[in-house]
């Protein structure tokens, strides 16, 4: 059986990607494994709204009874919600066996990003992607996502990265991999909580329409994925001295528990949350939906770009 013979888009995402329209891909890990209920459901909803907002259609993707379900909405959003982190997390390496098991999985970037492309959607948004941990020339946990965004043609809107990683060594594997790191309206690399990571963008761009023509370039050249860093906004932001301290002491409690390859990332953004009382859940929530906001212009501008040009008329 193909792949695509396990995707189940729904109606409303399936028209407008065959009209042309702007959809915008939204992921799931952040809903299963990334925020408690019923916080992670109300983030999912108001997401969606706001890309409807600004003019695209959202397909949240995850995979439902061991299909790909792109465009999830009402009962298995909610199903998925509270399920949380007893469903699945799918990477790369788990999705056809959770196919074939028939399972409930939140997918992450890197299996958001090839569910996307296999529906032809090509601007997702997200959180903050994955990258390489801390410690990684021990651990060698390395994030699926920095490989994913090199091969598979998806723009991907981010906060950056979270600051529990080593910000300077995923930015080095992004460059190995050769993926263009793209600052909306900065200079600076975001740290996800945080506005400024300390390290730069490889490029900057302004408008959402010049990001739309390198992202429709990138894939004319069969070159992958592109990654766009979008700060927080001001008011959101934490301060970075304090959460880093946070940071630190839930990466201690990491180690003195022996959490780590999948389960890391989701019991760290838990003990942040806890540390943080909740702060760290409202700027994370809120980064989302900027992130949103910048994918759906994005799309919105690719769409304009392909739409065929109204035909001259002779006088
Ligand atoms: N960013 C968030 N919350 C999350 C994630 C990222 O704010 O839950 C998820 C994404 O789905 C990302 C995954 O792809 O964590 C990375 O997991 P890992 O580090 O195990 O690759
Ligand atoms: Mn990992």
């Amino acid at each position: 059986m193909s792949a695509k013979a396990y995707l189940s888009i729904s109606a409303e995402v399936k028209q407008a990607l065959a009209a042309g329209k702007p959809v915008v891909a939204l992921e799931s890990t952040i809903i299963t494994h990334g925020m408690p209920y019923p916080q992670n459901l109300e983030m999912a909803k108001n997401v969606e709204a706001v890309v409807r907002k600004h003019g695209a259609v959202p397909a949240t993707i995850a995979i439902m009874d061991g299909r790909f379900a792109v465009g999830v909405s009402g009962e298995d959003l909610e199903r998925l919600a509270m399920e949380g982190g007893k469903a699945a997390k799918a990477s790369r390496r788990d999705v056809a066996s959770i196919l074939v098991q028939g399972g409930l999985a939140g997918t992450t970037v890197a299996t958001t990003m090839q569910i996307a492309a296999l529906a032809g959607i090509k601007v997702f948004a997200t959180g903050g992607i994955g990258g390489v941990h801390r410690g990684a020339e021990d651990t060698f946990d390395i994030s699926a996502d920095l490989e994913e965004l090199s091969r598979t043609p998806v723009a991907v809107v981010c906060a950056g990265a979270k600051s529990i990683l080593d910000i300077a060594k995923t930015l080095e594997v992004l460059e190995t991999n050769g993926v263009p790191v793209i600052g909306y309206q900065t200079n600076d690399f975001p740290a996800f909580w945080a506005r400024q990571s300390g390290y730069k963008v490889d490029h900057r761009f302004d408008s959402a329409e010049d990001i739309a023509k390198v992202v429709a370039l990138q894939g004319d050249m069969g070159m992958g994925g592109v990654l766009i860093a979008n700060p927080i906004p001001e008011g959101d932001a934490l301060e970075a001295s304090a959460i880093e301290a946070r940071i630190a002491e839930a990466i201690a409690g990491a180690e003195k528990e022996g959490v780590s390859r999948k389960a890391l990332t989701p019991f760290l953004l838990n003990r942040i949350f806890e540390l943080t009382g909740g702060k760290s859940l409202v700027a994370n929530i809120a980064l989302v939906e900027n992130n949103a906001m910048v994918a759906s212009k994005i799309a919105v501008a690719l769409a304009a770009m392909a739409a065929p040009k109204p035909a001259v008329r002779r006088a």
